[in-house]
């Protein structure tokens, strides 16, 4: 009796306004409520945080732990005497822990880069016919920088190497990048001289890619590494392997295969699915398998297998970076951010959502099964426990045929869709794909295509300076509030934001991709440059891989001339506002290593105020990057303008100035 008498608590519902600052996403958190459908902004709600885990000094790496550190709520007076059981440190806890951090994201990318380059391999010799080189200019820049002949010498004469033997040397030696016995990771040589010789000096180059993740692995074990410092050497040298390792090689490799980026003009948010179609939404990272979806769906006998079945098309659109590498190469829109994936699904429209690897939540299987969605997983590494998750594993050998199949698999199911859908009307147009050679190419025009332009714009103060702005989504802050609020933050103050990821998609589906954003939301020397050379005032650079684009971005202004002789000297900052994967603080550390100073909305550092010290403080008189911490958007973004501002006064740039054309008699009088 007294069972029945106990009352079952309704679940808690997220409230949709203060869960997104995105109508489309409001109105879908809403359907999910009518549906009785559970998502990730709920669970927000009534899983709470761990108190100690987030400020990174709960240590697990032996089973005498858990050991909780908890910073005392007055903080620490006199000596820190707070310990684990074999006596570890709250920073070295954090440390170990920050660190097993930057192994993950590294990994994470350095994988996928790999996966790359197999298929790349295969392509060159010939084993594929579904993937095939299609920028060859790129194929000759890779080579020479991985120390591949590209010429050869015959009779005297210097003569260009055949290039099916250029791509498969280039191949073999980019796979090697992962785990060569000796040596040092060759595209690290692409950064400013000046940082090369800083991280030679520190003792950071890496050796290859695997090695510095492994390296991590076994100093964080328990009884090895208990130095604070020494560990974020290591976590140093690993970031490095990452963004000027193995991101840039996926990066470098992918626009070899698939074709180098340019801009395009395409569509995003939940609005961009169509009623009358059949939608296939891929979701992901790898590229390898959306460009083969791509083509398979542009087929005839596609487009008429769809006809028969009573569809007008075939609409597929993406999600999170996969998203990204399908619009800056072909224009496909973007479905939705990291938070947007369940309520894709919640539509009721999507037919297949095909995955690959990474910020896929396990949570999307359970949502599918409320609706006629086939849910296929396609990675050998990336499966699901659910019963309704259909596994095709995609290979390069048959790619062709496992991408028939599945675009088949979803024509097959646009009968079954219930009376349920409900695709929001709410979509942005946008303008993408500037990889750093179109970014030359635009600033420059054709007859000079550099980044002098820019320089100058930013010696002369028009543009105050340059931010990198990506990154995820994460249910504990409103979806997209911070990304939007600091990137308009920005252009408001002259800073030109390149950005990738989330961030990236985030800025889309607010209309800041646009050129007209310039007039709209940027500051006056921001706008005028943007409006004469015809580019937005928020530049998309890609998927995460693709910071490394940033990266090379900045070299090249670098080399540009007139902004010093290093990444650290440059009036730019760093932010990734609404992280939560362990691939952001890879970034965001490869960023710092590189000069960077860099701000995320919080840090799992804060249980060890030392150590949290050494990275946000001491680390510039290291690297001449530091990591920063601010919740609050505008104080964040100002937070990158002060700094801007103060390597603009370091350069001596610091009040405008116009370059003045000069006449004889003013040269004269000089
Ligand atoms: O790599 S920004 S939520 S999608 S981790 Fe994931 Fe974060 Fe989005 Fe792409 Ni990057």
């Amino acid at each position: 009796m007294a069972e029945e008498k106990k009352k079952v608590k309704a679940p808690k519902l997220a409230d949709p306004i203060a869960s997104s600052i995105d109508v489309a996403s409001q109105e879908m958190i809403a359907r999910s409520h009518e549906l009785g459908i559970e998502t990730i902004f709920d669970r927000a709600l009534t899983m709470k945080q761990c108190a100690i885990g987030v400020q990174g000094t709960c240590c697990k790496n032996c089973s005498m732990g858990p050991c909780r550190l908890p910073l005392p709520k007055a903080g620490i007076e006199g000596e820190d005497t707070r310990k684990g059981l074999c006596g570890a440190t709250a920073n070295t806890i954090a440390a170990r822990n920050f660190i097993r951090m930057i192994a993950g994201g590294a990994a994470a990318h350095s994988d996928h880069g790999r996966c790359v380059a197999e298929v790349f391999l295969s392509a060159a010799r010939k084993e594929t016919e579904a993937y095939q080189i299609k920028d060859f200019d790129k194929l000759i820049e890779v080579a020479k920088y991985l120390g591949v002949a590209t010429t050869v010498e015959v009779d005297g004469e210097e003569l260009d190497r055949d290039l099916d033997e250029v791509a498969l040397e280039t191949a073999e030696v980019a796979l090697g990048e992962w785990g060569k016995a000796e040596g040092e990771v060759l595209s690290v040589k692409k950064a400013p001289e000046a940082r090369y010789e800083l991280w030679k000096k520190m003792g950071v180059i890496p050796r290859n890619i695997d090695r510095e993740i492994v390296e991590i692995m076994h100093r964080t074990h328990m009884g090895v590494d208990q130095d604070y410092k020494n560990l974020m050497k290591q976590g140093t040298r690993a970031a490095i392997a990452d963004g000027w390792g193995g991101s840039m090689l996926a990066t470098d490799l992918q626009d070899i295969l698939f074709g180098t980026p340019y801009p395009v003009q395409s569509e995003a948010n939940l609005g961009v699915m169509k009623e009358d179609h059949v939608n296939i939404v891929i979701h992901g990272h790898e590229p390898v398998l959306s460009e083969m979806i791509i083509a398979v769906a542009q087929k005839q006998e596609m487009l008429d297998y769809a006809n028969k079945k009573g569809a007008a098309g075939i609409q597929l659109s993406g999600i999170c970076c996969t998203a990204n590498e399908m619009l800056q190469r072909h224009g496909v829109p973007l479905c939705g951010t990291f938070l947007q994936q369940e309520l894709a699904i919640i539509t009721g429209a999507v037919d297949a959502m095909v995955v690959d690897i990474q910020c896929i939540m396990q949570n999307i299987a359970n949502v599918a099964k409320c609706f006629h969605t086939k849910l296929i997983t396609t990675h050998p590494i990336a499966k699901m426990e659910q019963e309704n998750v259909i596994h095709i594993e995609f290979d390069e050998h048959h790619a062709i045929e496992d991408a028939e199949r599945i675009v088949k698999m979803a024509i097959d199911n646009y009968e079954n869709r219930g009376s349920e859908v409900m695709i929001p009307q709410h979509k942005a147009p946008l303008v993408a794909g500037f990889a750093v050679e179109s970014t030359e190419y635009h600033l420059g025009g054709s007859f000079r295509g550099t980044y002098y332009t820019l320089n100058d714009n930013i010696i002369n103060g028009r543009i105050r300076g340059v931010a990198g702005v990506v990154g995820c989504n994460n249910a504990r802050t409103k979806h997209n509030r911070d990304h939007i609020a600091i990137c308009k933050e920005l252009i408001k103050n002259d800073v030109i934001v390149l950005t990738t990821g989330c961030t990236a998609i985030a800025c889309a589906m607010e209309g800041l991709l646009m050129p007209e954003a310039a007039a709209t939301h940027a500051g006056a020397g921001l706008a005028e440059v943007c409006e004469t050379v015809g580019i937005p005032p928020i530049l998309h650079l890609g998927s995460c891989v693709d910071n490394s684009r940033i990266l090379l971005a900045a070299t090249e202004v670098v080399k540009a001339g007139g902004l010093g002789n290093d990444i650290s000297d440059l009036p730019a900052a760093g932010s990734a506002p609404e992280w939560m994967s362990e691939k952001a603080i890879s970034i965001g550390h490869y960023f710092v290593s590189s000069g960077v100073y860099t701000v995320f909305s919080n840090l799992p550092t804060t249980g060890a105020p030392v150590f949290n010290d050494y990275i946000c403080k001491e680390f510039e008189e290291l690297y001449g990057g530091m990591w920063g911490a601010e919740q609050d958007p505008i104080k964040h973004a100002h937070l990158m303008i002060a700094h801007i501002d103060k390597k603009r006064k370091e350069l001596g740039i610091d009040k405008a100035r116009d370059r003045v054309m000069m006449d004889f008699a003013a040269r004269q009088a000089l």
